[in-house]
């Protein structure tokens, strides 16, 4: 059928409060961080002026049937009338025709769930969005509004934007009594408690902050999941964010507990014996179950499981495979949605090296999972830290659609008041080459990424202001894995605290090279897992005597009087040889590697020399010590800045910097002296001695630290 299109003009505000859309909360407490990187601050006069402010906002519409505006192009036209308002500071921009420049909004589709690829052309003067969907005008708005923030010249805008992947998710570790598993921003932003009922207004303000990013979806609950959010009760509950967030192009989607068919009552078929996924009764009981939640809400995205990992339940417990069990679920949900099926798998009782058992489990299982199930990869083969090499599964299941998982929340990074940029870290594993046809971004590219949200009740959202950059850098890399860091961490600088390049400047390197200061006061030389036992705060590389053998920080360093490291080479667990042949290769070698590799691959004597000539003791030592004097860099760098950043986040990071310096120190001096206490060697020339002994670094206990 023909469409016939006609300009209209467009009052958006009053239409968004027509059918209920919430403009944009305006912060009355602007400079609190609660605005993340939506501030869009006022613009100079001669910006205003270039931008041809005051502008017209007009758009396309449909004439023909019943066309009123979708949900998600009132969004749209809300943000941009915000936002365009907000940048010409005192210039109100219109909403209809009269002088000034026009921004159109031209995507004739009224779909929310289409194509999000979005045009942004200037043509004759005017500002046009184009794209297929509504969504894709919501992506463009947001886009736009981006690049005038920092300041682009908007008679130069010719952008064509496309997402990498189709999945882009938050998964949100948060329980439903409120509590954030490796949460460090107070409690968790669902209130489920009052859901249905009262819908907080921070709940939209999410969806505007993920969807400005380019966010697709939401895993609501804890992958260590409570059975009862899959009864009505929280259903009805999940079906009102539901609808909150649909205009946004968010989707929700569940943790699914494997064993809920033997906890919760599945409608009429009530409560079974068993949870074996080959049971036809389990069967059913799920169908019936994704049939109850797909009636209440038809775009649900699907469930993610954590099964037969850390205690949980899952199709092991019945004597049936990963495929067993994901292809069930799939089965309920059909061409609904996804089953998102975690690798994160390991057990105390194979003495296998841990970094090797999610790939002995999984990729036998390549080619047996239905096309609805996605498996999702952690980035590195033990578990989200500071520095891991990309997983051996990337690659390796090309029958398999997997999806990139990696931790927004700081778990083992220093909490929220250690300063770390983590699009480098991620950037590092979407640019690995697998070896095996391409890099890592190459194979998620079909199923997309996952990042463990580090959102929470704190008034900045993330516990700490630097830390909304890794949401942030989140949502930009799944959009497009090809952006650099550097584009990345200006983009957020600027949008957040000031677009001046003065500060830029000074900001956007401070940011790029955090995580490895971090990784070098930590975990240098590919030391992995010496956090303390179970809050993972601070350092305990002398835990050796928990029950299980691999959560044990010895495990790992494999330290004694001769060396340090982990041999995976063919002479130890060989778990290099997960590897494709020519990667495997490069890291073989101790002599020629990338020493940031080095002890995650090899155990060497400590008198071993490194690349730098260097004693193997000596180099470690170091590397503790630059770490540390980077983070003193980072004080006076940030203290310096006070002109361009408001009072109240200018000191909330200066107070965070602080406690970084100190705990830069605590990691460097406990490590130091915990290998002196096995090594017996004496400190390098010029190094200073650690200002405790190592028994009351080890007599240090917070049972209180949060996100336990
Ligand atoms: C570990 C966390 C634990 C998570 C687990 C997971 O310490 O809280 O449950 O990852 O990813 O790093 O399932």
């Amino acid at each position: 059928m023909m469409r016939v299109r006609k300009l209209v003009n467009f009052v958006a505000a009053a239409c968004a409060l027509a059918i209920g859309i919430a403009v944009p909360a305006t912060g009355a407490q602007a400079e609190d961080g609660y605005d993340l990187w939506l501030r869009n601050a006022p613009l100079d006069a001669e910006q205003v002026e270039r931008l041809g402010l005051p502008a017209r906002l007009v758009r396309t519409a449909l004439v023909e049937g019943a066309q009123s505006p979708s949900p998600t192009m009132n969004v749209a036209t809300a943000e941009l009338m915000h936002g365009l308002n907000s940048l010409a500071a005192a210039h109100p921009v219109e909403r209809g025709s009269g002088p000034g420049r026009a921004i159109r909004l031209d995507c004739p589709e009224s779909r929310a769930d289409g194509d999000a690829a979005f045009t942004i052309r200037t043509v004759d003067g005017d500002i046009r969005i184009g794209g297929n969907s509504d969504l894709a005008c919501l992506y463009g708005a947001y886009a736009l509004l981006r690049e005038l923030s920092l300041g682009t010249d908007p008679d130069t805008l010719d952008i064509d934007s496309a997402p990498a992947m189709p999945l882009r998710l938050l998964n949100h570790w948060d329980n439903p009594d409120g509590h954030v598993e490796r949460g460090y921003a107070g409690r968790s932003i669902f209130d489920w408690w009052h859901l249905p009922e009262r819908l907080d207004q921070r709940m939209i303000d999410y969806a505007r902050a993920n969807a400005s990013v380019g966010i697709n979806g939401a895993v609501v609950n804890n992958v260590n999941a409570r059975a009862f959010m899959l009864e009505p009760r929280y259903i009805e509950k999940l079906a009102r964010l539901a609808d909150a967030w649909r205009p946004y192009g968010i989707r929700v989607y569940l943790s699914a507990r494997f064993s809920a068919p033997t906890e919760i009552d599945g409608g009429d078929i009530g409560r079974l014996e068993t949870a074996d996924p080959l049971d036809p009764q389990v069967r059913a009981w799920w169908q019936a179950k994704a049939d109850e939640i797909y009636a209440a809400i038809p775009d649900f995205g699907g469930f993610l499981v954590k099964a037969n990992s850390e205690g949980q339940p899952g199709p092991q417990d019945y004597g049936r495979t990963h495929a067993d069990g994901a292809n069930m679920l799939a089965q309920a949900i059909g061409d609904r949605g996804t089953v998102i099926w975690r690798a994160f798998v390991y057990s105390a009782q194979d003495e296998t090296d841990r970094a090797k058992q999610a790939y002995e489990e999984f990729v036998p299982l390549d080619g047996a999972f239905a096309d609805n199930v996605i498996v999702q990869v952690k980035n590195g083969a033990i578990d989200f830290q500071p520095r891991e090499p990309f997983h051996p599964m990337f690659g390796a299941m090309p029958q398999t659609r997997l999806m990139l998982e990696v931790q927004i929340t700081k778990e083992y990074l220093g909490f929220a008041s250690h300063l770390a940029f983590l699009a480098p870290m991620w950037r590092e594993v979407l640019d690995a080459d697998t070896g095996r046809g391409g890099s890592v971004a190459e194979v998620v590219a079909p199923a997309g990424m996952a990042g463990v949200a580090n959102t929470g009740s704190d008034r900045n959202w993330s516990g700490s202001d630097f830390d909304q950059a890794n949401w942030y850098a989140f949502g930009r890399l799944a959009w497009d894995p090809a952006l650099s860091s550097d584009t990345i961490a200006r983009e957020w600088l600027a949008q957040t605290f000031n677009r001046e390049e003065a500060f830029l400047a000074q900001t956007a390197p401070m940011m790029l090279s955090s995580r490895e200061t971090v990784a070098r006061y930590m975990t240098p030389l590919g030391l992995a897992h010496l956090m303390a036992t179970g809050h993972h705060y601070g350092p305990a590389p002398w835990v050796c005597d928990l029950d299980r053998p691999e959560w044990n920080p010895c495990y790992y360093h494999r330290a004694d009087s001769d060396g340090i490291g982990f041999d995976r080479t063919a002479t130890g667990s060989n778990a290099l040889g997960q590897y494709a042949p020519a990667i495997a290769d490069t890291w073989s070698d101790p002599a020629t590697m990338d020493e940031h590799y080095l002890l995650w691959f090899h155990h060497l004597d400590w008198d071993y020399r490194t690349q730098s000539g260097l004693p193997l003791w000596d180099e470690l030592v170091q590397r503790y010590d630059q770490g540390v004097t980077e983070v003193d860099t980072m004080v006076h760098t940030w203290d310096d800045l006070s002109a361009y950043v408001d009072p109240e986040r200018h000191r909330a990071v200066a107070e965070n910097l602080r406690i970084q310096q100190r705990e830069a120190n605590w990691w460097r001096d406990a490590s130091i002296a915990y290998w002196q206490s096995l090594n017996g060697l004496p400190l390098p020339q010029g190094a200073r001695a650690p200002s405790r002994d190592l028994e009351h670094y080890r007599s240090l206990s917070f049972p209180e630290a949060p996100g336990q």
